[in-house]
């Protein structure tokens, strides 16, 4: 199944985080990473009392069930420290956020996809269209085109 994750840093060297992520989404069972976007400078959504946030996409193919995926990727948060506590939308170590599992559509207490944020964030939307411009949400919507109409004043990207 192809799946996409966002992934988000602001604390403890934002660049090693997203690497040290990347390697250990490389290194999950039944999984291949396929895809990298750029990595994307970008100030915060939400509290702006925190520091900026470097901002990527990476797709994935893999035989894990969705929710499997999702442990595994709260997994790799909590080995990089990732601390659950403090504010909504506050600072972070590392941040991965299951973006879309091939079609489906899921609302439960733990999961949801495709993920509610897609559309309304830039630094999501811009890397995935990178990674994959063909995507169409369930619901039918351009991946591409909501990138192409996104508010990417605040984007810088870095080369990957
Ligand atoms: N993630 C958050 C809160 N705010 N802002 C940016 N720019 N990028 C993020 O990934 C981000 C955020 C919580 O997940
Ligand atoms: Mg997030
Ligand atoms: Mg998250």
């Amino acid at each position: 199944m192809p799946a996409y994750v966002g992934l988000g840093s602001n604390l403890d060297d934002p660049a090693a985080q997203l690497a040290m992520a990347l390697e250990a989404l490389a290194a999950l069972p039944d999984t291949r990473l396929v895809a990298l976007s750029g990595r994307y400078h970008n100030p915060p959504m939400g509290p702006q009392d925190q520091p900026d946030y470097l901002n990527a996409v990476a797709g994935l193919l893999t035989r894990l069930p969705a929710e499997a995926l999702l442990a595994a990727l709260q997994g790799i948060e909590d080995a990089q420290g990732r601390r659950r506590e403090g504010p909504r939308w506050g600072p972070r170590t590392v941040d991965l956020d299951l973006l879309a599992y091939g079609n489906t559509r899921i609302e439960s207490d733990a999961l949801t996809l495709p993920h509610p944020g897609i559309c309304s964030r830039p630094f999501v939307l811009v890397p995935l269209a990178e990674v994959a411009p063909g995507l169409h949400l369930p619901d039918g919507q351009s991946v591409a085109a909501l990138a192409a109409a996104a508010d990417a004043t605040g984007l810088r990207r870095e080369e990957p």
